[in-house]
């Protein structure tokens, strides 16, 4: 943090006090493609997180300088937007954009913006960066606003973090992504030590602790960037919407897919296309997935929260069809090495991450089976992490 705050220095200078912010990225344990079909995830926030050193100035400019791409950029607060921008300057403008709809009067500042997210990997580098800007903004306008957790800096603004969670979601929906709330809403309210489970209709969710003595979370990111994602991803969240109006036929109750049980589903999946078929049965079952990880946890019940993770891997490979080859051989040596409980693909798919869960005493295990094929059957360097659950974003000086 000290070296943020110098690299502001450097490249601004002046004076003012430098505040931080962070948001968090985050990796989901289980409950994929769920969010926005009104269902249940379970998330937790990482340390990995995206942090802007800031000087807020009374002026309407916004001027930040990215780390990651080692270039300027900067807009006016309630401008057209400038010509060129490029594209990691849309997400703090959208943010701004929603910020003001919903009635903060906005202050412009210089800030740093500085991640160590992995960027299209499914750790959602992107929300990371929603909130911490969120957070930059709540902090520019009001400048006397103490360090403290995103609750107490949203607060003086009459804004939860529930709603500043939604406003960031559709942020990131006005730059191309019809996302689900999960993202956004843990990176807010992420808890140390605890994974949350959270009903992404009502937006209500309890902290379930981690036995981190007896399971550890790891993180694999197979190297493969995602491609066509916001595209193919679309198109998911399109063949969801129809199989939910298909559905509403026998029940006009149903508003997403989250209604749907299971055996609703089995009485008339036959009326549904193969494919709409095929992504509604991942979704259905995966809600019910992370309902039944939610008691094992609660039960102390590694080993079955781990079947229930490879049953949402296989579903998401074999059903939704987000999977990919790197993807599933992670998931085959992970499953491989005594001692996992079990592996799947966290995130949205298309490459990115996985996640395992092993015993702790298993994981030199796992780093070294991957070490041993992951790269000489693909190519390609994974990079691996024993990850520890974070709280959610803050102002941190
Ligand atoms: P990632 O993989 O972090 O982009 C995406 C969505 C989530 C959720 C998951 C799939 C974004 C920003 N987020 O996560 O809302 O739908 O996929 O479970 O696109």
């Amino acid at each position: 943090m000290a070296d943020l705050v110098t690299r502001y220095r450097e490249i601004f200078g002046g004076e003012g006090t430098v505040r931080v912010v962070r948001g968090p990225g985050r990796v989901n344990l289980i409950g994929e493609h769920t969010d926005y079909n009104g269902g249940f995830v379970m998330p937790m926030a990482l340390e990995a997180a995206v942090r802007l050193a800031l000087v807020p100035h009374r002026g309407p400019t916004v001027a930040l300088w990215s780390e990651q791409f080692a270039e300027r950029a900067e807009f006016t607060l309630g401008a057209p937007e400038p010509a060129n921008a490029p594209h990691w300057l849309r997400y703090p403008m959208k943010v701004a954009e929603v910020l003001a709809e919903a009635g903060v009067r906005l202050a412009g500042f210089k800030a740093v913006v500085q991640g160590d997210v992995p960027v299209g990997s499914g750790l959602s580098s992107s929300a990371a960066y929603e909130v911490a800007s969120s957070l930059a903004f709540l902090l520019a306008a009001k400048p006397d606003t103490p360090a403290g957790p995103a609750q107490e800096v949203a607060a003086p603004h009459g804004l939860t973090t529930g709603k500043l969670a939604l406003l960031c979601q559709s942020a990131e929906h006005r730059v191309g992504v019809r996302c689900g709330i999960m993202d956004q809403f843990i990176s807010l309210h992420g808890r140390k030590g605890h994974a949350i489970v959270l009903d992404c209709r009502d937006l209500s969710f309890q902290a379930a602790p981690l036995p981190s003595d007896r399971a550890t979370v790891v993180v694999i990111d197979s190297a493969v960037r995602r491609k066509l994602t916001s595209g193919a991803y679309n198109e998911r969240r399109s063949q969801c919407e129809e199989g939910a109006g298909q559905m509403r036929k026998f029940d006009p109750g149903i508003k997403e897919l989250r209604d749907v049980s299971l055996d609703l589903f089995k009485a008339h999946e036959a009326s549904l296309s193969q494919v709409v078929r095929r992504r509604c049965r991942h979704v259905i079952t995966e809600d019910a997935r992370v309902l039944e990880s939610a008691e094992a946890l609660k039960a102390g019940d590694v080993e079955r929260f781990g079947r229930l993770m490879n049953a949402s891997h296989d579903s998401l490979r074999d059903d939704y069809e987000v999977s990919g080859p790197e993807l599933d051989l992670l998931v085959t040596i992970a499953r491989g090495v005594p001692g996992v409980l079990g592996s799947r693909l966290t995130g949205a798919g298309f490459g990115g991450c996985t996640v395992t869960l092993a015993r702790p005493d298993a994981v030199e295990a796992l780093r070294a089976a991957v070490r041993a094929r992951y790269t000489k059957e693909t190519g390609l360097e994974p990079r691996l992490w024993v990850s520890e659950a974070a709280d959610g974003a803050a102002v941190e000086v």
